[in-house]
C-alpha cells in the first residue's frame, strides 16, 4: 500500500477518550518487546511515528494513528511484562480486553510472537482462545525473523505454526529490519478491512 499519511491521533485509557471515527481499525497486540510498535512503523514507512524501545513496557497507552485518512492502526501495550507490579498488570489486561470487546470498528488484531520461541506461551495461547472466542478475527506474525538464520527461520515457522494448530502458510514471518512480510501482511489488513459491509456494495473499493 503506498503511504500518503501516518499521524498519531490521541492516546487512550478508556473508551471515553477513544477518538470518534468511522475508519476501519486494526490493533496490534503481543508481548513486551516483540516488536509491535517496531512493526508498525515499517507498515507506514516510518522511523519514528511510534516509539520503540529496547526496554520492555514502552507502550503504556492505547495509541491510535491514522493511515492515509482511510484506515485506524492502534499500538497495543505489551503484555506479560514480569516487571510491572500485579495490579497494574490487572489494570491493562481491563484496559485491552475492554478496548477489544468495545471498539465497533475493530476488524482484527495482528498478534505478534518472536519467532525464535520454541512455542507459544501461556498467555499467547489464551488470547488467540479469547479472540476467537469473541469472534475477533487474528493475524498471527512471527517478528524479528532477520534474527534467525533462514533454515531456523522455516524450522520454528513450521514448529510454531504447528503448536497453534494452523497452517503454516496462514502464519506470517515478518522482520521490521528486512522488511520481510511486510507485503504479505498489509494484503492480510486490506483485506480484514473490506469485510462484510464493504463486501455488498461491488466495485466500492479502491487500491
Ligand atoms: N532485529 C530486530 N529487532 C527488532 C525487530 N522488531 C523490533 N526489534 C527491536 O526490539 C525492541 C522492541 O521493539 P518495540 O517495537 O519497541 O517492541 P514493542 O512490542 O512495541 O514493545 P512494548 O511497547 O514495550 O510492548 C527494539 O529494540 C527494536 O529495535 C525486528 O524485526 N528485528
Ligand atoms: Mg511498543
Amino acid at each position: 500500500m503506498k503511504i500518503i499519511s501516518a499521524e498519531f491521533i490521541t492516546s487512550a485509557v478508556k473508551p471515553p477518550q477513544y477518538p470518534e471515527t468511522v475508519l476501519p481499525e486494526i490493533a496490534f497486540a503481543g508481548r513486551s518487546n516483540v516488536g509491535k510498535s517496531s512493526l508498525i512503523n515499517t507498515l507506514v514507512n516510518r522511523k519514528n511515528l511510534v516509539k520503540t524501545s529496547s526496554t520492555p513496557g514502552r507502550t503504556q497507552l492505547i495509541n491510535f494513528f491514522h493511515i492515509n485518512q482511510v484506515l485506524s492502526f492502534v499500538d497495543l501495550p505489551g503484555f506479560g511484562y514480569a516487571r510491572v507490579p500485579a495490579a497494574i498488570k490487572k489494570t491493562w489486561g481491563k484496559m485491552i480486553e475492554t478496548y477489544l470487546t468495545s471498539r465497533k470498528e475493530l476488524k482484527g488484531v495482528v498478534l505478534l510472537m518472536d519467532i525464535r520461541r520454541d512455542e507459544p506461551n501461556p498467555a499467547e495461547k489464551d488470547l488467540i482462545a479469547w479472540l476467537d472466542y469473541n469472534q475477533i478475527p487474528r493475524i498471527i506474525v512471527l517478528t524479528k525473523a532477520d534474527k534467525f538464520s533462514t533454515i531456523k527461520r522455516i524450522d520454528h515457522h513450521k514448529r510454531l505454526s504447528k503448536a497453534l494448530a494452523m497452517p503454516p502458510e496462514a502464519v506470517i514471518v515478518f522482520s521490521a529490519k528486512t522488511r520481510m512480510g511486510k507485503e504479505r501482511l498489509w494484503d492480510e489488513i486490506l483485506s480484514l478491512c473490506q469485510t462484510s459491509e464493504t463486501e455488498p456494495q461491488q466495485g466500492a473499493t479502491d487500491e
